[in-house]
């Protein structure tokens, strides 16, 4: 028995039409087109409601790390539920699988990252990392420190404070972000943006647009500078070499913290437990949610460096959410962190998996539509193009192309995404290679019938 699939599809699709809101959707045109309803997964595969099965090129939204169908996870929460299904952690009471959950995150985390603030998304964890900074700052006499930086096409949630922190001209559109205190500067992004200039180059310019704002804006008014290791929804764009270098430098010289956003790149994402520890990054503050419990349990969290966690220790910090350290999501999320561990899938990821698809995607970059095939660590983007030469973007509104090929992704029974005409992919860390060839051979069919397509349909024209 299934719980899920209890009716013919169209009756499931009419019911979802009729009184479920999707979240970053035009739900008219999906009411109309009906969402493809999935039942049941295992491993890296999905199965939908008409028996199909599909290869998860996203592990969920990012975050199904350790794969579908780990009945551990499952029992842990059950015996969980039963023991201790809910606790708050406020007034002076805590649990055993928060406080667990958080000596087991102060050991994996690198540096003095010792103390963890829980919520219940990435969104959340950002807003409390908003309020920490500026009450921080407050504490240490100084604030007018209240300035966060950040960066266009950046991604750090959907509430007023994530939405705010992301750069996401579409969401600032609408509801009135971003709020007051937030500026932005431009990303690290070579293949769109980088003119003439070498990878290099264009990496240390664009930190050094950092340093531009700094100086700008005055650095005694400026609390911290948050940022994705790698830009995971704006289209998992990796900055070139010489890009985080400079912005540490930076960071250090003028005295801003630094919050990494590793809600996508955290949890082996990139073959560490941090893609700061690839990169050389030390934040003051790491942002976490997704992989850390693989998505079987919704919870996020700030990992807080010393200095902050004492200073922010000295007073009340007027902040916190019912759900900060749930015990069934701590539970469930230590329970996949001890199997990451102890079946070495993070290493596995680092030695072996990563550079087979650096390899098997990178191969994509032969095909006529794509203009790069990067990927780091088990994430990894190809940038769609009529011209490669030039790097052309299509005459098409932004987006159009991209749709498209995703169109055909899920026609082939793969799930692959598009930012604006970038397709990308993140599978859940145990993909193997075999299933790896699989999920090319598909994204190059895939490719095929877009190119084809466009051809048809006289699409193949470069923007003016
Ligand atoms: N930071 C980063 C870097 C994220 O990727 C969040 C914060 C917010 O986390 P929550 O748990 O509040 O969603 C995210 C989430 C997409 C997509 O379309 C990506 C995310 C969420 C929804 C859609 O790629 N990332």
């Amino acid at each position: 028995m299934t719980l899920t699939n209890i009716a013919p599809t169209a009756e499931l699709q009419a019911l979802d039409a009729a009184h479920h809101m999707h979240p970053f959707t035009a739900n008219g045109a999906l009411g109309q087109k009906g969402a493809r309803i999935i039942v049941r997964a295992e491993g890296v595969r999905l199965t939908d409601s008409e028996g199909a099965e599909l290869i998860d090129g996203m592990a969920g939204l990012w975050c199904v790390n350790i794969g579908y169908g780990r009945h551990e996870l499952a029992e842990v929460a059950a015996r969980q539920m039963r023991e201790l299904p809910y606790y708050n952690t406020f007034f002076q009471t805590s649990h055993v699988p928060a406080l667990q959950l958080a000596a087991r995150l102060a050991e994996l985390a690198p540096g003095d990252l010792n103390h963890v603030f829980f919520a219940g998304s990435g969104s959340e964890a950002n807003d409390t990392n908003l309020r920490m900074v500026r009450h921080y700052w407050a504490l240490k006499g100084q604030p007018q420190r209240h300035i966060v930086i950040a960066r266009k096409n950046g991604y750090h949630g959907s509430t007023m404070g994530g939405g705010s922190l992301g750069g996401m001209a579409a969401m600032h559109a609408q509801g009135g972000l971003p709020i007051p205190g937030i500026v932005h500067i431009d990303q690290p992004y070579w293949w769109g943006e980088g003119g003439d200039m070498t990878p290099e180059a264009f990496g240390l310019a664009r930190a050094r647009a950092l340093e531009e704002k700094i100086l700008e804006l005055g650095a005694e008014n400026v609390a911290a500078f948050i940022a994705e290791p790698v830009q995971g929804a704006g289209g998992v764009i990796i900055p070139p070499e010489s890009y985080w270098p400079e912005i540490q430098r930076i960071v250090d010289k003028y005295g801003i913290l630094l919050i990494a956003d590793e809600v996508i790149t955290g949890f082996g994402r990139t073959g560490h437990w941090f893609a700061c520890e690839g990169y050389g990054i030390r934040p003051h503050i790491i942002t976490i949610a997704k992989g850390l419990s693989s998505g079987y349990q919704p919870i996020g969290g700030s990992i807080v460096c010393d200095e902050v966690a004492r200073t922010i220790a000295q007073d009340e910090f007027n902040h916190g959410y019912t759900y900060s350290g749930h015990p069934v999501a701590a539970a469930v999320a230590l329970e996949n962190l001890r199997i990451m561990d102890e079946e070495g899938i993070i290493d596995r990821v680092r030695h072996e998996t990563a550079p087979y698809l650096a390899q098997a995607w990178g191969s994509l970059a032969d095909h006529p539509l794509v203009g790069e095939a990067v990927s780091r660590g088990l994430m990894a983007s190809l940038a769609l193009t009529p011209d490669k030469a030039s790097r052309a973007r299509f005459a098409s509104e932004p987006g159009t192309v991209g749709y498209i090929c995703r169109e055909y992704s899920f026609g082939n029974n793969l799930v692959m995404r598009h930012v604006g005409d970038r397709m990308i992919i993140a599978p859940p860390l145990v993909i193997t290679p075999a299933d790896i060839d699989e999920l090319v051979a598909r994204a190059r069919k895939t490719l095929d019938q877009t190119w084809a397509h466009l051809q048809r349909e006289g699409m193949l024209k470069a923007a003016a």
